[in-house]
């Protein structure tokens, strides 16, 4: 049975979470022995490695970094005695791509996706008052059949390889934070929340999912820890009177406390912060709270030095912190879902989120963001495989958007990046995916995808499915650049132009432009990959945004450097950000700080 295990782990009266990261055995099978010699039931001659961290950064050995296929990891957990008769499991934030959970030698879980939770449940298989021995298989080998999408290379040698049809750096392992978890046998499962204005007034009309039968409340306090409003059932309204709205750069949170009662007796209890605010999409305008906003930001990478895509909260910190000093207002968790504490601090911070399935490599091509300029067609959607990519594809966006619905920082979904769709065999497949992002989230997000430099408005077969288009851009960058920058702009208008024919009556947004910047590279005049450059493709950029009304936001790749596959086009990652890898400003930094502190939030209005 597959339940909805989602909600963040948290203390309350009635649960526990335990958090189990810190340092696990660890073993690559080099020689695929696990399975057969049962490292199950404990690792032999293990390494010690941290958790959460990607692996890959921490060896000295290219062998190491370069690892595609089973890795193991071990440790042991303390069940306390009180638990027994509870619900008892081990959550995992992620495990990259693949995981199975083994609990004192016995198989409890298995799961597919790397970048979203899932839980062990395993009450019946723990020793109460005693250490239990916790195994997980993870392996990080890409396919076509599951997302993102890629392939595993096997080299004349015998050594096996990642070739990822996107670009990112394949890091993998237990990125995310553990948790051994406890709760009562009837129990919160879900609940969710959408929101709307009457005057001064919200009503938050609620639902809350239980195992069992017994009455449910539900509390709301302000910040100031004063009771607002409340009430009875599964199901319901709740007027919160003179509401503070969330809204950019005021994340006003109310604490949702829901409760599963028997009289006076609690039986369970969750709670969350719950920022109140309405997104929608009406004409060329992205709303909220029934006001046009325009949206400033970045797409961004979990990504940093050593711990590779490991959640990092130092990291988090500062990359909010450079957000607010930048002027940003908003992020694409490109190109997977994020750790779930980055969308808790954007709801605190006021900052808009398009959350973003790791639907990315829908293309049959491996390089397919260096040939995508070359207008070269491919029938991805086409393959045998497409069934089986499109049931992981589904599943993925049903976790995503149960994880993630009750989120105020999430105003968008999008559900692919950079996909084929010239061919009409991407037109059913789209139609599900996007039926099924309407169909799952109770707040009717707006939904989109991010096109590809050959998804244009004469040949592409999908744009029709979002509700706001987005366009990833490289006018003057791969192509028409240097010199020929000015022709990119001419290219560049003609595009938009062709898109303004079509009265779409609807937003366009950029989810990515950018040009790659070494951050130690000035020259006068300019030459492409100096700072220089960087600032005068963004000012050409610029000029063609500002001029067409119907464009509705910038998303400027990436945030900062990044890693990825070693390559001819890549000098030690990416090096579009506009921080380095170390988050310190390029030089664009300081421009995009004048350009978006001089935006207004109803920039165009
Ligand atoms: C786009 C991809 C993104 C790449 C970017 C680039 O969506 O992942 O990193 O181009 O080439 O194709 O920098």
């Amino acid at each position: 049975m597959r339940t909805c295990q989602m909600l963040y782990p948290r203390d309350t009266v009635t649960r526990r979470a335990v958090s189990m990261d810190g340092m696990w055995k660890f073993r690559l099978d080099w020689q695929q022995q696990g399975y057969e010699k049962d490292w199950k039931d404990g690792i032999p001659n293990p390494d010690l490695i941290p958790v959460p961290a990607s692996f890959q950064d921490f060896y000295t050995e290219k062998d190491v970094r370069e690892f595609t296929g089973d890795v193991w990891y071990e440790t042991d957990v303390f069940v306390p005695g009180e638990w027994e008769g509870r619900e008892v499991a081990v959550r995992f934030g992620c495990a990259t791509h693949r995981a199975e959970v083994y609990v004192n030698g016995v198989k409890a879980a298995a799961h597919e996706g790397g970048f979203l939770p899932f839980s062990a449940v395993v009450t019946e298989i723990v020793r109460y008052n005693a250490f239990n021995k916790v195994v997980v298989l993870v392996n990080n080998e890409l396919n076509v059949t599951s997302i993102p999408c890629g392939e595993t290379k096997v080299l004349s040698n015998g050594k096996k390889m990642s070739k990822p049809y996107f670009d990112f750096y394949n890091y993998s392992g237990l990125q995310r934070s553990v948790n051994l978890i406890a709760y009562p046998k009837e129990h919160i499962e879900d609940f969710s929340v959408i929101h709307e204005f009457e005057g001064q007034d919200a009503i938050v009309h609620y639902s809350v999912e239980t195992t069992g039968s017994h009455e449910v409340e539900i509390q709301v306090f302000d910040e100031g820890s004063q009771k607002v409003a409340s009430a009875v059932g599964k199901e319901g309204e709740i007027r919160i009177p003179d509401v503070q709205k969330w809204s950019v750069g005021k994340g006003y949170l109310y604490r949702f406390e829901i409760r599963i009662v028997d009289g006076m007796e609690v039986i369970d209890e969750y709670y969350d912060q719950i920022g109140i605010r309405t997104v929608e999409v009406r004409g060329k305008d992205i709303l909220l709270n029934g006001e046009k906003i325009y949206l400033k930001g970045f797409g961004k990478h979990e990504d940093s030095d050593v711990v590779g895509r490991g959640f990092n909260i130092g990291m988090m910190k500062r990359d909010f912190e450079c957000m607010k000093w930048i002027g940003a207002n908003c992020f694409r968790t490109s190109h997977y879902p994020y750790s779930e504490e980055i969308y808790q601090m954007a709801d605190r911070e006021g900052i808009l989120v398009i959350d973003e399935v790791a639907a990315v490599g829908l293309f049959k091509s491996m390089m397919n963001f260096l040939e995508a300029s070359t207008g070269k067609q491919t029938a991805f959607f086409e393959e045998p495989t497409i069934p089986k990519l499109l049931e992981n594809h589904l599943q993925c966006i049903e976790d995503m958007i149960c994880r993630d619905k009750n989120h105020a920082c999430v105003i968008a979904w999008s559900l692919l990046n950079e996909p084929e769709t010239t061919n009409e065999a991407s037109v059913p497949y789209f139609a599900k995916v996007f039926e099924a992002a309407r169909a799952l989230d109770p707040q009717k997000r707006p939904r989109t995808f991010a096109m590809v430099m050959n998804s244009l408005p004469q040949n592409c077969k999908c744009y029709q499915f979002s509700d706001f288009l987005s366009l990833n851009r490289y006018y003057g960058w791969y192509t028409l650049g240097g010199y020929e920058i000015s022709d990119a702009e001419a290219a560049f208008r003609d595009e938009m132009d062709a898109w303004a024919a079509k009265e779409m009556n609807k937003p366009l947004i950029f989810t990515e432009y950018g040009a790659d910047t070494s951050a130690m590279e000035h020259k006068l005049p300019s030459v492409m990959w100096s700072q220089e450059y960087q600032i005068e493709y963004l000012e050409m950029c610029h000029r063609v945004f500002d001029s067409y009304d119907f464009i509705a936001g910038e998303l400027v790749w990436n945030f900062a450097d990044f890693q990825t596959t070693e390559g001819i086009m890549r000098m030690d990652g990416n090096k579009k950000g506009i921080f380095t890898r170390q988050r310190q400003p390029k030089l664009a930094a300081y421009y995009y700080k004048k350009r978006w502190e001089n935006i207004p939030l109803d920039y165009k209005k």
